[in-house]
C-alpha cells in the first residue's frame, strides 16, 4: 500500500507514520508537510532515513504539487494538515481557510482525478460544536463556534459533497482531544507541563469548568488505521477516549505529576465562544471496527509528562524560537 500523508510533521501525523512504520513496515509513505510552525521534522528524526518513507515539503493547496505526488501512483490520501489552534483562528482565520478549506479541495481534487482507493479526512469533534449533556452521533447536527472549527467542518462536508457527487471514496473521522508526545505547546497539556517547569503561570481560560474528552495519540492512530483498512466509504467514525475532565482537574493533576505548586494556576479572560464541553458516542467504531481504546486517562498522562520530562531540548528549542512571539501576542490581553 502506498500513503500520502499530508501534515506528517506534526503532533498526530508524526504519531501516525511512526505507528505505521511499526504495524506495516511494507506500506510506503510520502509525508507532504508545508512545514508551518506546527510541523518540524526533529519529529520523524527516527525515521528520516528509513526506506519506504520519503518527506516533501509543501503546500496541500499546491495543485500542481499535489498533481505531480498524486501521479506516482498512491493509493491512500490521509489528510492531517491542518492550521490546528483555536486561539490562533481567533487572531487570524485566513491560514485556515487557505489551508484546512482550499487545501482540502485540491487533495480532493486531486484524488479524484488520479483514481485514489480512500481519502480518510482527519477531522474533529469540535465541528459539532458544544453540547451540555449526552454525546454527538455521527448524525448530529454540525454547529462549530470557531474559525478553527468552521475550517474544519467545510472540509467535512466537501468530504461528502464529493463522495455524493463524484463517488469519491472518502472517510471522515471526528477525534476528540489528544494527548502525547510531540505535542506543540501552544496546546493545554504540553503548555501547562512546560510552563510548570520553568515555574511560569499556568493560564486557564475563564472559570476552567470546560469539559474535554481526552484520547492517547497512539489510540487515535490506531483507529485511523482500522479506518484505512475497514472502513465503510463514505462513512464517518466518532473516536473519543471516553475521559472527560474539566480544564482545572487536568491543570491541578498535572501539576501534582510534576510536583509543583497549586499556586501557578492563573485565571485568565475566556477565549470568545469557548465550546463548554465535548463528547462523543463512539458506539459506531466500536462495534463496527472493533476499535476500543488501549490507554487509560492515568496511564496516558503519565506517558505524556513522562516524555515531556526526558525531551527538554525539543520543546525547550520551540519555546525559545518564533513561538515566544505567538505567546507574547496571545497573553498580552488576558
Ligand atoms: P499540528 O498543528 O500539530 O500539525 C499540523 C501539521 O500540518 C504541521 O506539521 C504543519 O506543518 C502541517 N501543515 C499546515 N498547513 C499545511 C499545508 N497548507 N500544507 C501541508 N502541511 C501543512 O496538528 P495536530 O494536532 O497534529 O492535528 C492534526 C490533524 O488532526 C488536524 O487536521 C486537526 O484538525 C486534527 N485533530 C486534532 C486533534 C488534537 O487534539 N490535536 C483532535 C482531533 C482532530
Ligand atoms: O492556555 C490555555 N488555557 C486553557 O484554559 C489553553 C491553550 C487552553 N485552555 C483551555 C481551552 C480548552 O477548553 O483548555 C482546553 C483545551 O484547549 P486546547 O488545547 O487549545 O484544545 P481545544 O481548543 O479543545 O482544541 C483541541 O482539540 C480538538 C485541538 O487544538 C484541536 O486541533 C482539535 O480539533
Amino acid at each position: 500500500m502506498k500513503l500520502l500523508v499530508t501534515g506528517g510533521a506534526g503532533f498526530i501525523g508524526s504519531n501516525f507514520i511512526r505507528h505505521i512504520r511499526q504495524e506495516h513496515p511494507d506500506w510506503e509513505i510520502t509525508n507532504l508537510d508545508k512545514l508551518t510552525y506546527a510541523g518540524n521534522l526533529e519529529n520523524l528524526k527516527d525515521i528520516q532515513d528509513q526506506p519506504g518513507y520519503h518527506f516533501v515539503k509543501g503546500d496541500i493547496a499546491d495543485r500542481k504539487l499535489v498533481d505531480k505526488l498524486l501521479s506516482q501512483g498512491l493509493d491512500v490520501i490521509v489528510n492531517f494538515a491542518a492550521e490546528s489552534h483555536v486561539d490562533r483562528s481567533i487572531l487570524d482565520a485566513s491560514p485556515f481557510i487557505e489551508t484546512n478549506v482550499k487545501g482540502t479541495q485540491v487533495l480532493l481534487e486531486g484524488a479524484k482525478k488520479h483514481g485514489i482507493q480512500r481519502f480518510l479526512q482527519v477531522s474533529t469533534d469540535e465541528v459539532y460544536g458544544s453540547i451540555n449533556s449526552g454525546h454527538f452521533t455521527e448524525e448530529s447536527l454540525l454547529s462549530p463556534n470557531s474559525p478553527y472549527s468552521a475550517s474544519k467542518t467545510a472540509a467535512d462536508l466537501l468530504c461528502r459533497a464529493y463522495f455524493k457527487t463524484h463517488h469519491l471514496p472518502a472517510i471522515v473521522t471526528r477525534c476528540t482531544n489528544n494527548l502525547g508526545p510531540y505535542q506543540f505547546p501552544e496546546k493545554l497539556i504540553p503548555l501547562v507541563i512546560t510552563n510548570a517547569l520553568e515555574n511560569k503561570p499556568v493560564p486557564v481560560y475563564g472559570d476552567g469548568l470546560n469539559i474535554r474528552d481526552w484520547i492517547f495519540v497512539g489510540d487515535h492512530c490506531r483507529a485511523l488505521d482500522a479506518v484505512i483498512q475497514k472502513g465503510q466509504l463514505g462513512g464517518i467514525y466518532n473516536i473519543g477516549g471516553g475521559n472527560e475532565k474539566t480544564n482545572l482537574e487536568l491543570i491541578r493533576k498535572l501539576l501534582e505529576l510534576l510536583n509543583k505548586p497549586q499556586s501557578l494556576i492563573q485565571f485568565v479572560t475566556d477565549r470568545p465562544a469557548h465550546d463548554r464541553r465535548y463528547a462523543v458516542d463512539c458506539t459506531r467504531i466500536t462495534t463496527e471496527l472493533g476499535w476500543k481504546p488501549a490507554y487509560s486517562f492515568e496511564k496516558a498522562l503519565n506517558a505524556t509528562v513522562d516524555w515531556y520530562l526526558k525531551n527538554e531540548s525539543w520543546w525547550r528549542s520551540i519555546k525559545s524560537g518564533e513561538y515566544a512571539k505567538y505567546y507574547e501576542r496571545m497573553y498580552s490581553h488576558r
